[in-house]
């Protein structure tokens, strides 16, 4: 039996896991579950993950819940290429590196950027204050000054020479912002060469196909019913108002 996989492809770890699967020619069932519809709140999903997050993985009887425990399952499982998740000692600690920081950062700030922008005009019908909005262009700022100067410095790939599971992981978070109307990319040119990089070793075809939803996305969104997000609100509400 294939894996079956549980995605939003306008997830972020979602198209990480989706693209992680593809390109290494993984099969696996893709189980669509709507965030805008709350599929997340269905019973039978909740029989997967419990945490009612997408991605999910199951594998048999065998249920699993984050991205990043799931490729590393994959890489165990499939025995993908080393580049993934290098076996050498200091190029896998780069790998890890870059996955322990990004939790409370790029990945944070990234996809808040989208939030502000796109999601919570539409359930809560009203903008964000413009402090917070400033508050959080400014975060996703250092986010990204860290990722160039820290982690890419002047090499191709953030660990070092080669494409790893580390640059899939940041790549699908800095496109989050991207969706939402904001041009990431415009007066980072090392940025920008990582990502044209990025995107030419993952397949430009695979790439963009996993990414059209949220490129997408500010249409999709003004076309929602909002009645249907409206579980999200108590959470906006503490977060951002
Ligand atoms: N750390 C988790 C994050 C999962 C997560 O936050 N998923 C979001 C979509 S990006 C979700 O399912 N949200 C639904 C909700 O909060 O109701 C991972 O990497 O898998």
């Amino acid at each position: 039996m294939p894996l079956e996989l549980y995605l939003d492809l306008l997830s972020q770890p979602c198209r990480s896991v989706y693209i992680f699967a593809k390109k290494n020619n993984i099969p696996f069932d893709f189980k669509k579950i709507s965030l805008m519809e709350g599929g997340q709140y269905g019973e039978d999903f909740g029989k997967v993950n419990m945490m009612r997050k997408v991605p999910a993985m199951r594998d048999g009887e065998f249920c699993l819940a984050e991205s990043i425990a799931m490729m590393m399952y994959m890489v165990e499982k499939f025995k993908t290429p080393d580049y993934w998740y290098p076996a050498d000692l200091h190029k896998r600690a780069r790998v890890n590196e870059y996955l322990s920081w990004q939790h409370m950062s790029i990945r944070m700030h990234a996809s808040k950027m989208f939030w502000v922008k796109v999601m919570i005009p539409k359930i809560m019908g009203r903008e964000v204050p413009q402090e917070k909005r400033d508050a959080a262009i400014e975060d996703l700022d250092d986010s990204l000054k860290m990722l160039e100067e820290k982690f890419l410095q002047d090499g191709p790939f953030i660990a070092g020479d080669h494409f790893s599971l580390a640059d899939l992981v940041a790549i699908v978070e800095v496109y989050q912002p991207v969706g939402a109307g904001v041009d990431v990319f415009e007066g980072r040119p090392k940025l920008s060469a990582w990502r044209d990089r990025v995107r030419q070793e993952i397949g430009p075809e695979l790439f963009d196909e996993a990414h059209q939803g949220i490129m997408g996305a500010i249409e999709m969104v003004k076309s929602l019913d909002s009645s249907k997000m409206q579980a999200f609100k108590p959470r906006i509400q503490k977060m951002f108002f």
